[in-house]
């Protein structure tokens, strides 16, 4: 299964290794054929090339529109060797048989990405490339197909290993990579062409993602899984290094991605710890030290094990603390070096740095699969309707409203029902996931009185606190529970057909009550 290589056609828009590999190939004694400008390249640099225009006796037309689509070029790439039909016909019509092609396509995704004129656009889709890279492709049997840069130094050294060939399991490896390739051509192609359109959504949906980690198994070990990532969408757990720790699984990077997400929305310095994709603690700190303590101190218990995540710089001091805790994660923007030489004696933690923060304000979609299909939507992205509309008697103070945006905030990163209470820019209690939003309340006071159980207060940490909640209070239990907790504030969205009723409990316990227009479900 070992195919000698004795003829490579090279059309390349990234030159990137050209001139290194097509020496190589020289020097093994193949016969180069190119186009234009990768040809002029190779010319430059001593290498012996032939023109396709020569090979096809067809001139390049068109502005380069027409290079290489021609049955010389596509039944050499195509015509089955050993095959005496095939031979016959290519020898009638002087087609030599390519065994290797390396095209990498004009850059359509990075012209768009530039934001380049839709005509700029348009003249950027390549189509002799990907009609070679399909025909090379479905021959693979006998023909070497190359669209990765990367994948030069593979062949090479299977050359150096084959006396000059390569043998059947990379050609069909390589063949579906180049199948991904195209794919994922078209699938950018077939994108953009929906947003010039002002349409919403594709035709067909098709993530443009790279395989970025297989992992030893899902979310339950009987599950596979793997991690695909597109890194230039967002800054994120996609885009993390990882600096330190175990592979990541499965749970790890869905849980961190939660974690992170929501630090994100924070401007001032910020903490937050997830577990079991929920937050069970986040706080705002005047130092970072502080905000994790603060995060810690919510659920003490829950963050055993957990994700922490930071908007800013790790530095030593919150290190050290950290160090002292079982902790999966941690991600944070940049880690200093402080950071990682306290870090570095936990091997098992993993420590990400992801270079930058995701704009909780970006668009983008959401998708969900479901028995044969996906469930797609935009993502949450903002966070009131309008302006906060104060329903009671009684006007928030200036920290109550403070500490209402910022639960509000929490609430949406919290699995409905979400109920969150903050006292002084940190959780006190989260109930999460629950079918009805009256034990979400319960167990958030619960969590309330333990926290304050676990620093030695007599008082629910719940006193004087103040309490979102995702979706509107359908009836005035929710609301009483938290007054009754001790919570002097309520942030909620409005909208029930029994506001009025929820309002006039409020306003009866004393409570200020503001609504925001705007729900959170998250499921
Ligand atoms: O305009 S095309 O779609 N028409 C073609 O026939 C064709 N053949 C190769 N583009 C075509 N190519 C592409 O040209 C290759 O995929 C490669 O990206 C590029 C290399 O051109 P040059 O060698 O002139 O730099």
């Amino acid at each position: 299964s070992v195919m000698p290589i004795r003829r490579a056609l090279l059309s390349v828009s990234d030159k990137t290794g050209l001139i290194e590999f097509a020496r190589f190939l020289a020097s093994k004694g193949v016969e180069i054929l190119s186009t234009g400008g990768s040809a002029k390249a190779m010319a430059a640099a001593g290498i012996p090339v032939t023109e396709v225009a020569d090979y096809t006796g067809f001139p390049e037309m068109l502005d380069g529109r027409v290079k290489t689509l021609h049955p010389k070029v596509h039944g050499g790439l195509l015509g089955i060797r050993g095959n005496a039909v095939h031979e016959a016909a290519m020898a009638e019509h002087q087609i030599q048989p390519i065994d290797l092609l390396v095209v990498n396509l004009y850059p359509f995704e990075a012209t768009v990405a530039k934001g380049a004129a839709f005509d700029d656009c348009i003249e950027n889709i390549d189509i002799g490339g990907p009609a070679m890279i399909r025909a090379a492709s479905k021959n693979h049997d006998a023909v070497t197909v190359v669209v990765d840069v990367e994948d030069y130094a593979v062949v090479q050294a299977e050359m150096e290993a084959n006396n000059g060939g390569t043998t059947l399991a990379l050609r069909r490896r390589l063949a579906a990579t180049a199948y991904a390739r195209t794919g994922a051509y078209d699938a950018a192609i077939s994108t953009w062409f929906a947003e010039q359109l002002g349409e919403t959504f594709p035709r067909r949906i098709t993530f443009a993602g790279e395989l970025r980690q297989e992992m030893r198994y899902g979310e339950n070990p009987h599950q596979v899984a793997a991690f695909y990532a597109n890194a230039e969408a967002r800054p994120g757990v996609a885009s993390a290094e990882q600096l330190q720790g175990k592979e990541l699984s499965y749970n790890n990077l869905n849980d961190t991605d939660a974690a992170f997400e929501l630090v994100a929305e924070f401007q001032d310095t910020a903490c937050v710890i997830v577990k079991h994709a929920n937050p069970c603690g986040v706080a705002l700190g005047g130092s970072q030290k502080e905000a994790y303590l603060r995060a810690y101190s919510c659920d003490t218990e829950s963050a055993f094990g957990g994700i922490v995540a930071f908007n800013q710089p790790l530095t030593g001091e919150t290190a050290e603390e950290l160090a002292k805790l079982f902790l999966e994660v941690i991600i944070a923007p940049e880690i200093t070096d402080d950071a990682r030489a306290i870090l570095g004696t936990k091997k098992n933690l993993r420590v990400l740095r992801t270079g930058g923060l995701p704009n909780p304000q970006s668009s983008g979609l959401l998708v969900k699969t479901l028995a044969g299909g996906l469930l797609v939507q935009g993502r949450d992205n903002r966070l009131i309707a309008d302006e906060l509309k104060v329903v009671t008697r009684r006007q928030p103070t200036a920290q109550e409203l403070k500490d209402m945006m910022f639960a509000f905030t929490v609430g949406k990163h919290v699995k409905s029902n979400a109920i969150v209470y903050v006292r002084n820019g940190m959780t006190v209690g989260v109930g999460a996931g629950q079918m009805s939003r009256v034990n979400s309340s319960r167990i958030a006071a619960f969590r309330a009185e333990q926290a304050a159980k676990t620093a030695g207060d007599a008082e629910s940490w719940a006193k004087g606190s103040v309490v979102a909640s995702d979706a509107f209070f359908p009836f005035a239990d929710g609301l009483l529970a938290a007054a009754e907790a001790g919570a002097t504030a309520v942030i909620q969205p409005g909208g029930s057909v029994r506001d009025e009723e929820v309002i006039k409990a409020a306003d009866e316990a004393g409570l200020a009550m503001v609504f925001t227009g705007m729900r959170h479900f998250r499921h």
